[in-house]
């Protein structure tokens, strides 16, 4: 793609993510406001408004992502709450919630918007996956909840294996599935 792609941002792990499998994205530090709303999608559509008002790049792919963790016995808790959630309580509040609680079901979710200045359309597609919460914090590596999130049938949380993460991770999902609608756009 020898358009510019612009992933508007003030997270560096998650550009650090992105351009193992999309090389070809460059990182825009904006930190955007976040709208509240149990939908991620409305609040990454919300964003990439934020950013295309900002932004003077007329010719250039804007994208931005919204992020969370679902964790079921929660009823979906901290969801699109997740950064502000973890400003506050961080991984050991989330693990005191769950104190005592058998079921551990939880996900990670991604949705990436991008804006085509060409006929001005957004595109969205989101990510999945699925697996547990620990009973305590385990590995350094990563950021935010990757210590306490297992992904289904494998042992280690996403913060001992960043590069198991890589392979079956939300953001993986999302963003192939964007990059390959952009390759069939441009
Ligand atoms: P931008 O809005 O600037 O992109 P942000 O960190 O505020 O950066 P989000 O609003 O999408 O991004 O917040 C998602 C939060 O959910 C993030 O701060 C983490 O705490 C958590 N999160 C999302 N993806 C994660 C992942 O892959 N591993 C661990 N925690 C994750």
């Amino acid at each position: 793609m020898r358009r510019k792609l612009f992933f508007v941002t003030s997270n560096p792990h998650k550009v650090e993510e992105v351009k193992q499998f999309f090389p070809e994205i460059q990182q825009l530090n904006i930190e955007l406001k976040e709208i509240r709303s149990d939908s991620f999608e409305e609040i990454a559509k919300a964003k990439l408004q934020e950013a295309l008002e900002k932004i003077d790049e007329k010719n250039a792919i804007i994208l931005v992502e919204d992020a969370g963790l679902e964790i079921e016995a929660l009823n979906g808790f901290p969801g699109t709450y997740s950064a502000w959630v973890y400003k506050k309580i961080g991984c050991e509040g989330i693990l005191k919630l769950m104190k005592d609680e058998k079921n551990r079901k939880a996900k990670f979710v991604a949705v990436v918007s991008a804006y085509i200045p060409d006929n001005e359309i957004i595109i969205t597609t989101k990510g999945e996956t699925e697996g547990y919460i620990t009973e305590e914090k385990r590995g350094n590596k990563g950021f935010g909840y990757d210590p306490i999130f297992v992904p289904y049938n494998y042992p280690v949380t996403f913060a001992e294996d960043p590069v198991l993460k890589n392979k079956l991770s939300h953001r993986l999902k999302a963003w192939t599935k964007m990059k390959k609608k952009l390759t069939n756009i441009l």
